[in-house]
């Protein structure tokens, strides 16, 4: 196993000491990573001591290390999976040749766009969630989301270190950019769509941490299969990470599902404005946040027929999921099929060669993982007796990327007039009133052990703490 120092001012298991160079590089954007972290980090909370979770080793028995932190002193560290002796390519025109050291001159340009991209998401979920400890309903929760907050840092600093180590000054250049793009910001947006829509609800969070982080679970598990070694290793270990993530998000769904499921019980009725006016959110409210935050990660995945895609994948430069899992690693004469509107109100076939559908069939992945979720969340709504039934809609529903893009459709994905979609998109998406709802359940809770009241308790606390246990130190 690589060994791990902690104590250095970077904490690594990449061996920085033995190149000082590369060292002193990123010793000289670490004040610029912390003082983003203070501008555009979580406002407000600098000095709480959060109950935190950090990484400090890479084995799969026990990496992480709890304990009570204020934020700016993480250890945000550099940790790369374990090599894998003799590992060979394992898909595309490269296949069975050693996996590269070094970034291959003739794929630099590509492999720095993807890495600049990766690391972009990381920062920017950061910025949109920054002031939602304000309004947390609970300090568990608060812990969650600082949880999370912290780690998507450490991702920046997974792509950084790639950055510096592997691409020169053009490297060092991109770091740099990575702090200046903001979420939001009309000048220079951060570069994916969902990265630049506010986070500034809770339930916008929950649904983000579920659909988004999956998005970065499936980007990363393509990137895992990398012929480029130390991206390779660095996505696998990010992998462990995200896992959290999207339980925060799962669970927080849940939550939101059980608390207004006693509510349906208690009044004895499925009406929304009942539920409603009882103070917690109703299903058809949490539908509608899924239909929006569902069909915009739906866009993070590219076009469906994309030669990008096709050439990322010949290369060796970003496999499929699991590529392993997968009967014909090269895919030379394969083809795929997919349906995409016909341009006049229809619907018509498409082939495309298998290498340009790798988008496609990522996603297609991610769709089969998102519906894991839904089956458990409508076992619980069966269960309390009632019959409304969640569902993912179409992944041709409200795109704007790909295929679909901009072509109305209902939520099954049948094309429909334009009018027609237009109303539907009034009462299948969140509303301005369905959002100000929601903020207006939005308060602080803070005393340890209790939850907001549209919210259920989570059914246990972290790492074996209890619920009760006081999560974050208000200082
Ligand atoms: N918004 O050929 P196409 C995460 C661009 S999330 C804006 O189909 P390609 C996280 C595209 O760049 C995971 N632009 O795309 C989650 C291309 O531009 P050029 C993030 C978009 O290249 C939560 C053009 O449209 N990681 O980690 O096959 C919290 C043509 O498109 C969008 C990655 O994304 C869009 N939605 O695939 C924290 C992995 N979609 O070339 C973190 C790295 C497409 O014409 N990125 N475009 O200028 C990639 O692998 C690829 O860039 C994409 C796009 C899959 C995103
Ligand atoms: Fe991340
Ligand atoms: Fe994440």
């Amino acid at each position: 196993m690589s060994s791990i120092d902690l104590n250095a001012r970077i904490p690594n298991n990449v061996n920085l000491v033995d190149d000082r160079t590369l060292q002193r590089a990123l010793e000289h954007w670490q004040p610029a990573f912390l003082d983003w972290w203070k501008d555009m980090g979580p406002s407000d909370f600098l000095k709480s001591d959060v109950y935190l979770r950090t990484a400090t080793g890479v084995d799969a028995a026990g990496w992480a290390t709890y304990g009570s932190v204020k934020m700016p002193d993480y250890r945000w560290g550099i940790f790369l999976a374990d090599p894998e002796p003799h590992r060979t390519i394992g898909f595309g025109d490269h296949m069975g040749e050693p996996v590269w050291q070094q970034v291959p001159g003739e794929y630099r340009s590509t492999f720095r766009r993807l890495i600049v991209t990766q690391g972009d998401t990381e920062p920017a979920s950061v910025e949109q969630q920054r002031l939602l400890g304000h309004t947390c309903p609970s300090l568990y929760d608060l812990r969650n989301l600082f949880q999370v907050n912290v780690e998507e840092g450490r991702h920046l600093w997974a792509m950084v270190y790639l950055l510096h180590a592997y691409f020169g000054r053009d490297g060092r250049e991109e770091a740099e950019e990575l702090l200046m793009r903001h979420s939001g910001d009309t000048d220079k947006p951060r570069i994916l769509g969902t990265f630049n829509e506010p986070i500034d609800d809770w339930l916008s969070f929950y649904m983000f941490t579920y659909f988004t982080d999956r998005d970065g679970k499936y980007q990363l598990k393509s990137l895992a299969e990398s012929a480029f070694d130390p991206l390779a290793r660095t996505t696998r270990f990010m992998l462990t990470e995200e896992a959290h993530h999207m339980f925060v998000g799962e669970t927080g769904i849940g939550r939101v599902i059980k608390r207004s499921l006693e509510v349906m019980k208690e009044l004895g009725t499925d009406d929304p404005a009942a539920v409603r006016r009882a103070g917690a959110i109703d299903l058809q409210t949490v539908q509608k946040y899924m239909n929006f935050w569902f069909s915009s990660a739906l866009d993070l995945f590219g076009s469906e027929s994309s030669s990008n895609a096709g050439s990322y994948f010949a290369n060796g430069i970003k496999g499929r999921p699991d590529e392993a899992k997968f009967a014909d690693h090269r895919e030379i004469d394969t083809v795929y099929h997919f349906e995409g509107p016909d341009g006049a109100g229809g619907i018509k076939n498409n082939e495309v060669a298998m290498r340009n559908a790798m988008n496609a069939i990522t996603r297609n992945e991610y769709v089969k993982d998102c519906e894991v979720g839904l089956k458990r969340w409508n076992k619980l709504i069966e269960r309390a007796g009632f019959e409304v039934e969640l569902k993912l809609p179409s992944d041709r529903f409200h795109r704007s990327i790909g295929a679909w893009a901009n072509v109305p459709t209902d939520a099954a994905g049948t094309p429909i007039a334009k009018d027609a979609y237009d109303a539907l998109c009034r009462s299948a998406l969140p509303s301005a009133e369905d959002r100000s709802f929601v903020k207006s359940l939005q308060v602080r809770v803070v005393e340890p052990g209790k939850m907001a009241a549209w919210i259920a308790p989570p059914d246990r606390g972290i790492n074996n703490l209890p619920v009760e246990y006081e999560y974050v130190r208000l200082n």
